[in-house]
């Protein structure tokens, strides 16, 4: 008798399904931190990774697989062959090209629409009931592009969009007022980058509202330049990728958080990049950020946010960019 059988005395066959299954395609800095941030928090215990090149992922895989005995129950798989994706809860797209120093945003959209071409109707295929997250860029553009290649209704296709900006948007308020990240509650909203719109007049600490304070909070006649705030946000990407290279512990720990409130059903409220036509008088189809509930079956509702004349044709502004963006794509 073999030890496995000495050890073992079967009663019925093991199932493989976790109920929590997150797929991340594209290890690259920003693929790698969501998959750590999510099993490093909880998030799922059954990850599968998916690249082109099979060298990277078989590193990564390894190198994770060493730390199982540092996590909690972690199922890990890696391949290029999208059929390890199968019955995925949530599928994570990061892969794509990113910003080169001093590269909009804007200018990556061929080249990332054309690596979803192949992605997207894989992932599909394998996990038919599936909710995708896209980060890769212009997030906002993309999520439009997956939204179309998947064939999935609007409330399952969603873009990691401006929770990244709100966060950093809070870290900086709260190094402002010397209160904690998590006691300052703001939303940026609109395009992720470069022409996202901060909701000054809803920014508020325990609910005192700072517009109450200062009537001219965010605009170019405050003395007191808050302004400066949302111009640090829009420029800390570009910080961050030419001091190291790229972004990715916050975008990380962002999509992390946000396959938590699906996986957990939490209709917690993020701004993420949803099917804009009909809010705020948008006509076009067009996905930008709104604050939105996230629930297990994707956006559950879009939070009415009152907004002021100058955040609502910013994002009109923002949605007509998208629009004619969009009708430059070739699928
Ligand atoms: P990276 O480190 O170059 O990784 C990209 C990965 O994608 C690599 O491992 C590639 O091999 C892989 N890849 C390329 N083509 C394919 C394909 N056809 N199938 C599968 N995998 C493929 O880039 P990084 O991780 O830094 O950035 C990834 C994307 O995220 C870029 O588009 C960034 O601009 C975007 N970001 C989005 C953010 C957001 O807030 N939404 C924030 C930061 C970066």
């Amino acid at each position: 008798m073999a030890t496995i059988e000495k050890l073992f005395q079967p009663v019925q066959e093991k199932l493989d399904d976790t109920g929590n299954k997150v797929t991340v395609v594209g290890v690259g800095q920003v693929g790698m931190a969501a998959v750590f941030s999510m099993i490093t928090q909880g998030v799922t215990n059954n990850i599968a990774m998916v690249d082109v090149m099979a060298d990277k992922l078989k590193g990564e895989l390894m190198d994770l697989q060493h730390g199982s005995a540092f996590m909690r129950n972690v199922k890990i798989q890696a391949s290029t062959d999208y059929s390890i994706s199968a019955g995925s809860k949530i599928c994570v797209v990061t892969a794509g090209v990113r910003q080169r120093e001093g590269e909009s945003r804007l200018d990556l959209v061929q080249r990332n629409t054309d690596v979803l071409k192949i992605i997207i109707p894989q992932l599909v295929k394998h996990s038919p009931d599936t909710i995708l997250i896209i980060a890769s860029n212009p997030v906002d553009i993309l999520t439009y592009v997956s939204w179309k290649l998947s064939g999935l209704p609007k409330h399952r296709v969603i873009g990691s969009g401006t929770n990244l900006d709100s966060a950093r948007f809070r870290y900086l308020l709260s190094e402002k007022l010397g209160i904690a990240t998590t006691s300052c509650h703001g939303y940026i909203i609109g395009e992720h980058g470069d022409s996202s719109v901060p909701v000054w007049s809803g920014v508020n600490i325990a609910g005192v509202r700072l517009s109450d304070l200062n009537q001219k909070i965010g605009s170019d006649s405050d003395p007191e330049n808050w302004k400066e705030t949302h111009t640090m946000v829009v420029k800390s990407a570009y910080e961050v990728i030419k001091l190291k290279g790229y972004t990715s512990w916050a975008i990380g720990l962002s999509l992390s958080q946000l396959a938590r409130a699906i996986l957990s059903n939490a209709n917690s409220v993020h701004a993420v990049s949803t099917y804009l036509k009909g809010e705020h008088d948008i006509n076009d189809e067009v996905f930008l950020s709104l604050p939105c509930v996230l629930g297990r079956s994707g956006v559950c509702d879009v939070i009415r946010q009152p907004l002021t004349q100058t955040e609502r044709s910013q994002l009109h502004q923002s949605a007509d960019l998208m629009a004619k963006v969009q009708a430059g794509i070739k699928f």
